[in-house]
């Protein structure tokens, strides 16, 4: 079904991969623990199954109850594997074979999963460093703990700090595979955001939309990349109930993304109006919104930090509200003082690939080069991501404007930033809700390409998608 421009051979990439780490090690061996299935409400009734991105990324195997151990020595790996009992066949199928798998990896060896400890053990013997990644799952914690003969509460302190800026310089920069894989899920994000812009309307619920763009997906055989957000009530910046019934004049904020078949990550958000059509008003805020994230992409290139485009963005908006009336004075003074957050109290933007935050499990490491650290002005101590930007970064543009009625009526009443905001005239705008607009682009050789088929966005297009009901 998805048209391929990128020609692969997936055992070959992970080997690739893996022979690129290892050289890392520097003589160790390195544990890669796939996960394990995560019980909901009792044993056997888990919750949908996610492999590991880190193990995903160098194996590429999602079953779960895998490990592998990277040895020195070029295509030296191990996968260690549970044989399916009869009780397993019976009831849940005989599955790929470990053989299978593994050829799928690349990976020559399997062994039963039994084997790792003695595996680990004997490297210990030989005096071999034993890497591993930072663990995030309980049931990870207490394995490794298990494994390498610790306490679990020694485990985090074990962690090879080496290994972990390793695999971001490798998984920060994409292959091309990786972001045929982004615009494969893109191709199926963009068909669901469009069945949630014509399925809106007044009267239907959030769920009943939510509803919609699951069946899209699901229809083409993928799985969300994270709990999609849709709502009425946009300026909750991550609302994850979806039970409001949508009325003539509100806006639906859509922010949601499939997984490709190699489950990497797309993160779309796009704000379309409930009737079809956006009031004088919104529009405005949203051609706002729209001229922020058409600036900030237009700025990324190699060797711009992502941060520049971030106070660039807060300007643009911070200009728009000024013709709004809802600000005052200069813009660029207004984001210095850090009045725009009220509006814009996020970031904008972060990576994406396996992760919808990609390597988000590592932390600020990924963002946050060299040990720079987070700013504390609020909405700016929300930016994930300041790093300077290179060939075959991937990541996520997504200014907003929202209207938060706690946050307005906070800020008043310390009579925060007065200089710059207008709080009489903001009264009108108390029930306005949220827009947020937010795509996907690789920064290339020459500049940027914003990836995906074309997501309806201007006001014409999202009110065409919206009135084709
Ligand atoms: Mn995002």
């Amino acid at each position: 079904m998805s048209e391929r421009a990128v020609i692969e051979d997936w055992p070959d990439i992970y080997r690739a991969r893996r022979d690129a780490i290892r050289e890392v090690a520097a003589g160790g061996v390195i544990l890669w623990l796939g996960h394990l299935p995560q019980p909901r409400n009792y044993e056997d009734n888990t919750f949908p199954f996610r492999q590991n991105s880190h193990f995903l990324y160098y194996a590429g195997l999602s079953e779960p109850a895998l490990a592998l151990l990277t040895y020195p020595g070029k295509d030296h790996d191990v996968l260690f594997s549970r044989p399916a009992t009869m009780d397993e066949i019976v009831w849940s199928g005989p599955g790929r074979t470990r053989e299978e798998a593994a050829r799928e990896a690349g990976i020559g060896t399997v062994e039963d999963l039994d084997r790792l400890g003695s595996h680990l053990a004997r490297a210990r013997d030989k005096g071999l460093k034993i890497h591993y990644m930072p663990p995030y799952q309980a049931s990870t914690v207490l394995r490794l703990g298990e494994l390498l003969g610790i306490h679990p509460e020694a485990v985090r302190a074990g962690v090879s700090r080496d290994l972990v800026e390793a695999v971001v310089r490798q998984r920060l920069v994409k292959e091309e595979v990786e972001i045929a894989e982004i615009e494969d899920a893109l191709r199926v994000t963009d068909r669901m955001h469009r069945a949630a812009m014509a399925a809106a309307g007044p009267g239907r619920y959030e769920y009943e939309i939510a509803g919609e763009m699951q069946g899209v997906a699901l229809a083409a055989g993928r799985q969300q990349a994270f709990t999609p957000i849709v709502t009425v009530h946009g300026e909750v910046l991550h609302n994850h109930s979806c039970d409001n019934v949508l009325a003539d004049g509100q806006l639906l904020l859509n922010d949601s993304g499939v997984e490709s078949p190699r489950f990497y990550a797309s993160d779309i958000t796009r704000t379309s109006p409930v009737s079809g059509r956006f009031t004088t008003v919104q529009a405005e805020v949203y051609e706002t919104v729209l001229r922020a994230q058409l600036a900030a992409i237009g700025m990324i290139k190699p060797g711009i930090p992502y941060v520049d485009a971030h106070t660039h963005a807060a300007r643009v908006i911070a200009d728009g509200l000024k013709q709004m009336g809802l600000m005052k004075g200069s813009a660029e003074d207004a984001v210095t003082a850090g009045a725009h957050a009220l509006f814009f109290p996020h970031g904008l933007g972060h990576m994406l690939g396996l992760d919808v935050h990609d390597m988000e499990d590592l932390g600020d490491i990924v963002g946050y080069p060299n040990g720079q650290e987070r700013s504390r002005q609020f909405g700016r101590n929300f930016l994930r991501l300041v790093r300077s930007l290179e060939p075959g970064h991937v990541l996520t543009v997504e200014p907003g404007i929202y209207f938060i009625p706690a946050l307005i009526d906070k800020w008043e009443g310390e009579r925060r930033h007065t200089d710059f905001i207008c709080y009489d005239r903001l009264k009108l705008f108390r029930n306005f809700g949220g827009i947020r607009i937010e795509d996907n682009v690789a920064v290339t050789a020459g500049g940027v390409r914003v990836l995906g088929p074309g997501i309806p966005k201007s006001v014409k297009e999202v009110e065409a998608a919206a009135l084709r009901r």
